[in-house]
């Protein structure tokens, strides 16, 4: 019985931790999880490609001040939408390439967005197939 309980605990924290840890970049179908914290030194510039349908990579980490200009190159019309708290400016709306948007992050955060399309029925929470994560720090 003391074994059965501890698959139990197990397949719990299996279960439930995944969302916020696991990084799915390997999922070229889209950005199903929460897109965790990639690790690593933060830089000055990231660039994140606007793909059909996903964001590559989903998470980058950056330098308060630092950049991450969104690069569209799929044949699909996408948008960055901020989700929740902190927001950020410029946003972009659905597009199409050629088309490059440059957000300037000047505060520490979690910075959570994703494609009116392609991401959850409610945005960033509903887990859609398009989201992505700036971390900022
Ligand atoms: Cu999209």
């Amino acid at each position: 019985m003391q074994r059965n309980w501890a698959w139990l605990v197990l397949l719990g924290v299996a279960a439930c931790g995944g969302g916020t840890t696991e990084n799915n970049n390997g999922n070229n179908n889209g950005n199903n999880d929460y897109p965790g914290d990639p690790g690593g030194a933060p830089v000055q510039a990231a660039t994140v490609e606007v793909e059909d349908n996903r964001f590559s990579p989903d998470a980058v980490v950056v330098t308060v001040g630092g950049t991450v200009t969104f690069h569209w190159v799929g044949g699909a019309g996408h948008s960055v939408t901020p989700s929740g708290t902190p927001t950020f400016s410029p946003t972009a709306g659905v597009s199409y390439p050629p088309k490059d948007l440059t957000v300037t992050f000047t505060a520490p955060g979690v910075y959570e967005y994703y494609c009116t399309i392609h991401g959850g029925s409610d945005g960033y929470g509903g887990r859609g197939n398009m989201l992505g994560t700036v971390i900022v720090r």
